[in-house]
């Protein structure tokens, strides 16, 4: 497929977000990347030159992400679609054992940051009059652990949020997605695991996770379908992935 659209991008430098971005690309999108790793994005931007726009920037830093949406060259002014894929989970344990910092970092990315790039993004969006929010939750979202407090907590308000901002979309002609993976290989088990790659492979090794293009293809599907149709939700989890914690 062939497409000529301007798609923005959030975690742009890893995970699901790059796989979206791929995939975006080599079907002719434009894609505005958003990532906090200068060094990846230019990279990027090397590989894909004229079709990808860094935009070096924390999803938590609201101002400087509205300036810099507001700044964009005109080829990538008009935005046609948003995947919100930066998030992440930080610290092991019960909620006595993570500390201040892993839930500040946590809810302000994941809550505020997917607040922050929604709200500088959706006015060009509906004024397009033909955009799309895909939001990534998680399978964190639906069942309840050990261990997921706050990360999974986060994840819900991700689904709630998107069901909630759907209503008020109702008749904008913008759709709004909501993904939730389960186990999904990226780094984020070495962003949870501090870096400490051996600890980060051991929360893939008793299944075979998802990879990012699995979840990527997922969200590109939704935002192919016919424009008179909404994917609400998707929820994909490893054929191994235990759920009886449901
Ligand atoms: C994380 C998915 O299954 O590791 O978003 O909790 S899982």
């Amino acid at each position: 497929m062939k497409t000529d659209e301007t798609v923005v991008v959030t975690g742009v430098t890893s995970g699901i977000g790059l796989a979206c971005a791929r995939i975006l690309l080599k079907q002719g999108s434009k894609v505005i990347g958003i990532g906090r790793r200068e060094d990846r994005l230019n990279a990027l931007a090397d590989e894909y030159h004229g079709s990808f726009h860094a935009i070096n920037c924390d999803v938590r830093d609201s101002q400087t992400l509205n300036e810099r949406i507001n700044e964009l060259p005109a080829k990538f002014a008009a935005i046609d679609k948003l995947v919100n894929a930066a998030g992440l989970l930080q610290g092991h344990g019960k909620l006595l054992d993570i500390t201040d910092e892993h839930i500040q970092t946590m809810l302000d990315t994941n809550v505020h940051g997917l607040i922050n790039v929604t709200r500088a993004v959706l006015p060009r969006l509906i004024a397009g009059g033909h955009g799309h929010v895909v939001n990534l939750s998680s399978i964190g979202a639906h069942v309840h652990y050990q261990g997921g407090h706050v990360y999974a907590a986060s994840k819900a308000f991700v689904d709630h949020f998107g069901r909630c901002l759907r209503t008020e979309l109702v008749g904008s002609r913008v759709r709004l997605t909501t993904i939730a993976p389960g186990k999904t290989r990226s780094e984020f088990a070495l962003v949870q695991n501090n870096g400490d790659q051996v600890r980060a492979d051991k929360v893939y090794s008793s299944l075979t996770p998802l990879e990012p293009e699995d979840v990527a293809n997922a969200v590109v599907w939704a935002l192919r379908q016919p424009t008179h149709v909404n994917i609400n939700l998707i929820e994909l989890t490893p054929a191994d992935q235990e759920l009886s914690y449901r």
